[in-house]
């Protein structure tokens, strides 16, 4: 089981209170699919897929990557307990949506690279660390129900 160390929290949970999820949700979705357009083919029902800039006005995308990230949430506010928490999802994204979980990952690292495009020099080495070691959780416990 990972360990988390009473600073990585802090660090983590702290910076996840100035995160506005709607937006930088919707960007995390929206670059996730240009910078990788082939995640584009799970959300071929999204409508207007068919540039970056209708990528970036879609109203759907911008509503899924909300909901992505508020469940991204899910995850600061039961550290100690991931694989738990997103049990459910994980069966879900392998069942249902037949999601590759190479894919969380990509998502993660988008993440990481949408945060520090924010919070600049706020978004120090330290924070990074921690935000990158929960991107790793988060996409392992996702990912877990697959193997
Ligand atoms: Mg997934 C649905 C969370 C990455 C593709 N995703 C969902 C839902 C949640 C969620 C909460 C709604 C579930 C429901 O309706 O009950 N997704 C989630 C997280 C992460 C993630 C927390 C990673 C941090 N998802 C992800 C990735 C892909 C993907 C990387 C594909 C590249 N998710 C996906 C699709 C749907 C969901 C296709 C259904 C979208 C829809 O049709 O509404």
């Amino acid at each position: 089981m990972v360990h988390w160390t009473g600073d990585e929290k802090k660090l983590i949970t702290s910076l996840w209170a100035k995160v506005n999820v709607a937006e930088i949700g919707g960007e995390c979705l929206a670059y996730l699919m240009i910078v990788y357009p082939r995640t584009q083919r799970f959300f071929g029902h999204f409508g207007n897929i068919s540039s970056a800039d209708s990528i970036l006005a879609n109203a759907r995308v911008k509503e899924h990557g909300k909901k992505v990230l508020t469940s991204f949430g899910d995850a600061i506010k039961n550290l100690d307990n991931t694989k738990e928490t997103f049990a459910k999802l994980s069966v879900l994204h392998r069942e249902k949506l037949r999601a590759d979980p190479e894919n969380f990952k990509l998502l993660g690292d988008i993440l990481i690279t949408r945060l520090a495009a924010h919070f600049g020099k706020e978004f120090t080495p330290e924070v990074q660390g921690s935000f990158h070691k929960l991107v790793v959780v988060v996409s392992h416990a996702l990912g877990r129900q697959y193997h």
